[in-house]
């Protein structure tokens, strides 16, 4: 079972198998070159691969069971094969359940366990999950998210998905709780979920944040007619990243991962006791 660090967020690198994900679609269909993806994500200091064959992206549309199988299956088993540790994102139970027999330790469901197929699973095997919050679904989440109070509702959400889990055995410290930063969300929602994270990181679950290249960092740091591209949102991603560590974040979701783990270990030193100004 994976352990999570202590002292610092882990290091979840992504890894899309798709023709069509908002950042790097079409870069990994290929087997080996997914693999070659994966291990050098490990060799920068990925904590583990979240491997995933359906893009979630705002309008994307869904892929049946066998065709997201035969992009991930070789990707997760060789992987597993080589002791990484693998996340597999999914919204299918049947492809979870592929993905867990081929030795991924991790479910990343980005519906939150809504299926009660998924939730029948990950509670009958000695996974971790991840439950994400995502109001609507891919196809139309984007036209007009709304809200009485987005931090309230997430986090209720997020507690009664959580607390189902729980109930049905699974251990607190294997259910990762995630606000689905752009998943139904205007760039404010967004903003006061990130300003919140404290009432996640106050549950007691791990929290969980994916906010890398997202289109809210382009929108901030551009403006709304002329959102930065996608490949200039690393210096927005790691600023939320290092204000998602601080308040107590337990994994970040991440493309850029070489950036990310130098940014991570350098807080965590930052912050470790034993510092003296002697050296
Ligand atoms: N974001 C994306 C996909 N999966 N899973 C979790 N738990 N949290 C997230 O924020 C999250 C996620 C979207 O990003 P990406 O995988 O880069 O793109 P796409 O969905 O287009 O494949």
């Amino acid at each position: 079972m994976l352990r999570l660090p202590a002292d610092r967020p882990a290091v979840m690198g992504i890894l899309n198998v798709t023709p069509d994900s908002f950042s790097d679609g079409g870069a990994f269909l290929n087997p080996s070159a997914a693999l070659d993806r994966a291990l050098r994500m490990v060799d920068e200091g990925a904590d583990l691969v979240d491997v995933g064959g359906e893009s979630t992206r705002p309008g994307a549309s869904e892929v049946p069971v066998d065709e997201e199988w035969s992009r991930v299956g070789s990707v997760v088993e060789r992987l597993a094969g080589r002791g990484v540790p693998v996340s597999i994102d999914t919204r299918k139970a049947e492809v979870a359940r592929r993905a867990l027999e081929g030795g991924a330790s991790v479910v990343n469901d980005v519906s939150g366990l809504r299926d009660p197929a998924m939730m029948d699973l990950v509670c009958s095997r000695p996974c971790a999950v991840s439950i994400m919050h995502m109001q609507g679904e891919p196809a139309t989440m984007q036209i007009q998210p709304s809200y009485q109070d987005v931090v309230a509702e997430v986090r209720e959400f997020l507690l009664h998905q959580a607390g189902e889990a729980v109930r049905r055995g699974k251990a607190a410290q294997d259910v990762w709780i995630d606000p689905g930063i752009g998943f139904g969300k205007t760039t404010e929602h967004n903003r006061a979920l990130l300003r919140s994270l404290d009432r996640l990181v106050g549950t007691g679950y791990p929290v969980l944040l994916g906010v890398s290249r997202k289109s809210f960092i382009g929108r901030v740091l551009g403006n709304e007619a002329a959102p930065l591209p996608v490949g200039d949102r690393l210096e927005g991603t790691l600023a939320v990243q290092v204000w998602a560590q601080l308040q107590g974040v337990r994994v970040l979701r991440v493309h850029d991962v070489l950036a990310a783990r130098r940014c991570v270990d350098m807080v965590r030193w930052l912050r470790a006791d034993g510092y003296s100004a002697r050296g």
